[in-house]
């Protein structure tokens, strides 16, 4: 298995229960990315805002410049052969009333053979009431299993009991949480006053081919993908712009290690195929 921090402690950490916790900014870059997102947002920010969902492609780009330009020299120290795909800053106001439930990010690599990760890091100190993320440790190892548009998620009924179960991570401005796509995370709402400013980072090991996985009933079909596809591209459309190169026909779940509060999951029942928790459309909502 390739491993993907330098420091082989923190990698076997990584590789055990999901994620890692890092100092990972000094307080000026913080200072350079929050004083940035100031000067290139000057009107309400809704309730949860992603600049990776921006439809201005260039100010997109622009954002992602700035965060990777600052992210460089610690992906650099932290990261062993590893590709940078791309930065967003992601911000919650008050607007946003609900929690962002526990959810698992879409798969991007073959996991098969690779493992995909974000990088994500608060430019703001982080307490219950703003906004602070939420983990299980280990639950990336729960199931193999495709994420993507379409595809069921058969963990939603189970919301609920694995926010009961999730660790807060109250972490610093500057500091890094460095977790695998599969771990199931999530967040408080911020209902403070002050923004709840954040900035998320994808990184794939070097050999690992991108891949986007979009469902088709009990099938998942599988395309080429890129870094620009990602970046430039209207990523729930994918089977219109990339190509296929596969289908993948059921079992699309394979158990692994569920705790007990989730082992009576049930991946056959058709009740329980309700819509994968799909974060950009739960951005779109939030939007209107
Ligand atoms: O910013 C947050 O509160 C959570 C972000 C998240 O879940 C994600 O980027 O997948």
């Amino acid at each position: 298995m390739h491993q993907i921090l330098n420091n082989k402690q923190l990698d076997l950490i990584l590789f055990k229960e999901g994620f890692v916790v890092v100092p990972f900014l000094e307080e000026e870059d913080v200072k350079t990315l929050i004083d940035f997102f100031y000067e290139n947002h000057l009107t309400e920010i809704p309730g949860f805002y992603a600049t990776a969902h921006s439809s201005d492609i260039q100010f997109r780009n622009k954002m992602n410049d700035k965060i990777k330009d600052v992210f460089t020299d610690s992906i650099n120290q932290f990261f062993n052969n590893c590709s940078s795909l791309g930065g967003s800053y992601v911000v919650k106001s008050k607007l946003q009333e609900e929690r962002l439930h526990p959810h698992q990010d879409w798969s991007i690599v073959d996991e098969t053979k690779f493992r995909s990760f974000n990088i994500w890091v608060p430019l703001v100190n982080l307490y219950e009431n703003n906004g602070s993320i939420r983990v299980v440790s280990g639950s990336h190892l729960w199931v193999d299993n495709y994420r993507g548009p379409n595809i069921p998620d058969y963990f939603s009924e189970y919301n609920d009991k694995i926010w009961e179960h999730m660790q807060t991570l109250n972490m610093k401005a500057g500091e890094a949480l460095i977790y695998d796509h599969r771990l199931f995370h999530a967040s408080f709402p911020n209902k403070t006053d002050q923004l709840r400013v954040a900035t998320v980072f994808g990184i794939i090991p070097n050999e690992a081919q991108m891949f986007y996985y979009f469902g088709d009933g009990n099938e998942v079909d599988v395309y080429e993908s890129s870094v620009e596809f990602f970046m430039e591209g209207n990523i729930q459309k994918g089977p219109e712009i990339l190509k296929k190169i596969k289908r993948i026909t059921a079992p699309l779940v394979n158990i692994k290690k569920l705790p007990i509060f989730i082992e009576k999951l049930s991946v056959n029942k058709k009740e329980n195929q309700t819509k994968n928790f799909d974060f950009m459309s739960w951005v779109k909502k939030i939007f209107k």
